[in-house]
């Protein structure tokens, strides 16, 4: 697949997207969403990796969406974008395989919202995070209200709305918006261990867990354990369950076909 924003590496079962638009801090603008919406929404069927990693080039991961298109829109082409955008950060949310962020420098504005519709946030110690469009008059629009505050909880979340301030990597962690910490140099490295331990499991049990945690959050506690319940039958009919199974009982270690 052709991409002119994205450089997308397979190895090892894990899918590593750079997004490359360095001249923009990879700023998202038209043609990077559309590429992204390309990606997540032809690789449903994917054999060739069962995790995928964001990161960006350079010093940004993505330092938002860009200010030059946004300053052009009337309200329909603002509720248009952000419906797109919209779009996007669900089908990475539902993409049926994991989706790590490797947060290397800003994510800011829809770089945050984009990091947040990934399962895992792993930062560097010189990421930067955060929501500053109010300093632009505006608000977020790529589910920055309603992420943030599901991942950090109301009251952090309305004080980094309402600043726009941006906070670094160690406060990122204190307040949950990001889920490990590293140096700069040791980045990709510890994000692909844990992308290809990921890699490494059955697909269906990952892709099962991923949409149970997910449709669970939006329900109450009775209804998601029976949303569970129904997963975990459906896993059953799966090789690879069995195979686990089969495998701790035989003392050896699981052959997973993903399927
Ligand atoms: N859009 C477009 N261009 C950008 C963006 C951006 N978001 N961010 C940086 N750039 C450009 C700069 O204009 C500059 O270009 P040039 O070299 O041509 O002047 C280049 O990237 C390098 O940037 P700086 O020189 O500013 O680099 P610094 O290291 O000095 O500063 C910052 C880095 C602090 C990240 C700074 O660039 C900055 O503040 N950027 C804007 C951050 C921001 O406000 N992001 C939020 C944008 S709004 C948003 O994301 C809304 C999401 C929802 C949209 C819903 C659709 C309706």
């Amino acid at each position: 697949m052709d991409f002119k924003n994205l450089i997308v590496e397979i190895k090892d079962g894990v899918a590593v997207i750079t997004i490359s638009r360095e001249k923009a801090l990879n700023a998202l603008n038209k043609d990077v969403i559309s590429e992204l919406h390309k990606f997540f929404s032809t690789h449903w069927m994917e054999k060739d990796f069962r995790c995928v990693v964001i990161t960006g080039a350079g010093k940004a991961f993505v330092a938002g969406a860009d200010i030059g298109e946004l300053s052009e829109l009337d309200s329909p082409g603002a509720c248009r974008t952000a419906e797109i955008g919209q779009y996007v950060m669900k089908s990475i949310e539902n993409f049926p395989c994991p989706v790590i962020a490797a947060i290397n420098g800003f994510a800011l504005g829809g770089g945050c919202e984009l990091a947040m519709a990934c399962d895992i946030r792993i930062a560097s110690e010189k990421a930067k995070l955060g929501q500053p469009e109010v300093n632009l008059g505006i608000i977020p629009g790529y589910g920055g209200t309603q992420r943030l505050s599901r991942l950090v909880g109301k009251g952090m979340a309305k004080k980094l709305i309402f600043t726009g301030d941006m906070i670094g990597a160690a406060e990122a962690l204190r307040i949950g918006l990001v889920d490990e910490v590293h140096p700069v140099d040791e980045l990709m490295d510890k994000v692909m261990d844990l992308a290809k331990k990921i890699a490494s499991k059955s697909a269906p049990s990952l892709k099962l867990a991923k949409e149970a945690i997910n449709r669970g959050l939006d329900v109450n506690l009775s209804v998601g354990c029976d949303l569970e319940k129904g997963a975990f039958a459906v896993n059953f009919g799966y090789a690879d369950a069995k195979e686990g199974l089969k495998a701790f009982m035989e003392k050896r270690a699981p052959k997973f076909k993903h399927k």
